[in-house]
Parts: C-alpha cells; sequence; structure tokens
C-alpha cells in the first residue's frame, strides 16, 4: 500500500499534563477555531486539539493545513474532502474521488505548495485512538460499519482499501442519531473495546451534535457562511472526557 495508508490508525497514548479536546471538521476555517479554542482557554502547551477530519474545502483558509499539521498539539484523522485532494494530486485512486466540487483554492496553489499539502494530508491516520484517564475514545471521520462489533476488531481490518472508503464517506448512522438531549434510539448496539466514537462528516440538522449509543457526531457546521433552517451553525469541541457535554 503506498504511503497515503500509512499509518492507518494512529494512538495517542493519555495527556497526563493537559486536556484533550475533539472538534469537528474544519473545512478551511482556522480563524474560526482559533477563536473557539480562545473561548476556552487551550493551551497549546499542555492540551491537544484533535480534528474529526475534512481540514479543506469550502472556507477560505485550507492551504493553512499545512502549517496546523506540523504543531505538536494538533491531530486529525483523514476526512473524504482530505482524500479527495489526494485523488486529485494522484495519490488515490478513484474511489476516493468523494467529493466532486470545485478545488479552486487547490488549483490556484504553486506545484510545490500543492505536493507539500498533499504530503502533510497523506501523512493523516483513517483512524485515531486516544487514550484518556476514563477510557479509550475512537476517532473516525464518517462511521464505523454495523458490521464490526469490536473497535479492536475494526482496527484490526484496516487494511481494506473498501473499507476505508466507507469509513470517510457513509451516512448510514448519523441520519439515525438523535441529539445529546433525545433519549438515545437504543437501536444500535454499542461498539465495544471503547467508550465513545467521535465522527464529524454529516452536518447535524440544528447545529446540534448527535448520539447513537456509544458513538457521537459533532459537525455543527462551524465552517458554514449562510445561516441554517434551525439553530446556529458553531465549531463544537468536546473534552475527550466528557463527550456528552460539549464545551
Ligand atoms: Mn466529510
Amino acid at each position: 500500500m503506498s504511503k497515503v495508508f500509512e499509518p492507518l490508525l494512529a494512538r495517542l497514548p493519555c495527556n497526563r499534563t493537559g486536556r484533550d479536546y475533539i472538534i469537528g471538521d474544519i473545512h478551511g476555517h482556522f480563524g474560526r477555531v482559533e477563536q473557539a479554542l480562545e473561548r476556552i482557554g487551550f493551551d497549546t502547551k499542555r492540551d491537544r486539539l484533535i480534528c474529526v477530519g475534512d481540514l479543506v474545502d469550502r472556507g477560505p483558509e485550507s492551504p493553512r493545513a499545512l502549517d496546523w499539521l506540523t504543531q505538536p498539539w494538533f491531530h486529525a484523522v483523514m476526512g473524504n474532502h482530505d482524500a479527495a485532494i489526494l485523488h486529485r494530486e494522484g495519490y488515490l485512486s478513484a474511489k476516493f474521488e468523494l467529493f466532486t466540487g470545485a478545488h479552486d483554492w487547490f488549483d490556484a496553489l504553486s506545484s510545490t505548495q500543492r505536493r507539500s499539502l498533499a504530503d502533510a494530508l497523506a501523512a493523516l491516520p483513517w483512524a485515531l485512538e486516544l487514550e484518556t484517564a476514563d477510557g479509550v475514545v475512537g476517532v473516525v471521520h464518517a462511521e464505523v460499519p454495523e458490521r464490526f462489533a469490536s473497535w479492536g476488531n475494526f482496527t484490526a481490518r484496516l487494511d481494506d482499501i473498501d473499507l476505508l472508503a466507507q469509513i470517510v464517506s457513509n451516512r448510514y448512522q448519523a441520519r439515525r442519531a438523535a441529539d445529546f438531549d433525545a433519549p438515545d434510539r437504543g437501536d444500535l448496539a454499542p461498539l465495544a473495546d471503547v467508550d465513545w466514537v467521535i465522527h464529524g462528516h454529516t452536518p447535524r440538522r440544528g447545529c446540534r451534535p448527535g448520539r447513537l449509543g456509544n458513538r457521537l457526531w459533532i459537525d455543527t457546521m462551524g465552517w458554514r457562511d449562510e445561516p441554517v433552517e434551525i439553530g446556529s451553525p458553531c465549531f463544537t469541541l468536546i473534552d475527550a472526557r466528557h463527550p456528552l457535554t460539549p464545551l
């Protein structure tokens, strides 16, 4: 497999000095994320920020992903938009052309800039496992298919290109997720061997994070410029130790 598939899974050891936060799709809005981090008193010396993927497209600051990915406090997993850039740059097959909209911002970069950014995106893991003082949290862009009963079973099978395409693009479970303050519908068995799995990818109606068993969807459209029908677009930040109480 090419370098795009290395690593498939990243493991972050427990952060014993600071806090770990998880944020939804950034989509080229790093300035807005900086404001959200300021609001919670994020400390780059101690804290870590993990993004569920889709660092690029939509917003005006997609090229800043390159800078952010060099920061020791910033981590992310592969999203379908990131993979689509890798397809465009020739790193991934058409199976990963999972966003077919305009990539004008990317085409406007010099070939050196395009190559640097693609190399940085190629280094993203497809799944991330975060150890916290309260348990293990998994991060995957879109969903972990229902055929996997446990996180361990899932992460052991990541060397399957069809599975990788599914985990960055599926919306089957996200469509069934309920708001955090609604009762869990209980129609999906919890994924075993993991306390929570955090996803983005499917924008949440009402701009409120969603839940299905121990799987959470936190893309509340902080990247969006236009108003929405219900709710106010915002970046949801969650503390990995207390995922059900967004900050
Ligand atoms: Mn996405």
